[in-house]
């Protein structure tokens, strides 16, 4: 049994609309348990760091302008197999094709149908969650 440690954003439009809770409740829900977390509103270098990945695609400007639009909670959730597993509870990237049953297919349905205002984030494998935790909670 592999149990793993993965970076969840609660991103600002989940926050703003008062998700939190509901998210927060799917993961425990789920049999995760809560490491760390914290809400606030991000620095530009950590939103630069956590999505190096993306610097220089067209929606790389737009969403650091959104990651920043507002307070967002970072959270370190801990359990067997999180890593895929909180992907599969958040559903696909696009909230406007996401299944039924995920956080972005029951919640992620407002806000103009923009990709990006899609509630969470979760770390993609276990060397992004490592790079993530450092990024959001240096003293973990
Ligand atoms: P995910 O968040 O599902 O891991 P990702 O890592 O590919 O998706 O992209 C990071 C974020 O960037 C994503 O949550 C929303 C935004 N994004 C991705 N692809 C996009 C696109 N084609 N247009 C606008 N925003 C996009
Ligand atoms: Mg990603």
């Amino acid at each position: 049994a592999a149990t793993e440690r993965s970076l969840v954003l609660v991103k600002p439009d989940g926050v703003r609309r008062g998700l939190t809770g509901a998210v927060l409740s799917r993961i425990e829900a789920k049999g995760y348990r809560i490491v760390a977390l914290q809400q606030r509103e991000a620095t530009q270098a950590e939103l630069a760091a956590h999505y190096a990945e993306h610097e220089g695609k067209p929606f790389y400007a737009p969403l650091l302008e959104f990651m920043a639009s507002g307070p967002l909670v970072a959270v370190v959730v801990e359990g067997e197999r999180c890593i895929e597993g909180f992907r599969s509870l958040a559903g696909t990237t696009d909230p406007t094709t996401a299944a039924p049953g995920t956080i972005r297919g029951d919640l992620g349905r407002d806000w103009g149908l923009k990709v990006q205002q899609n509630l969470v984030h979760g770390s993609d494998s276990p060397e992004s969650a490592a790079r993530e935790i450092g990024i959001w909670f240096p003293s973990l």
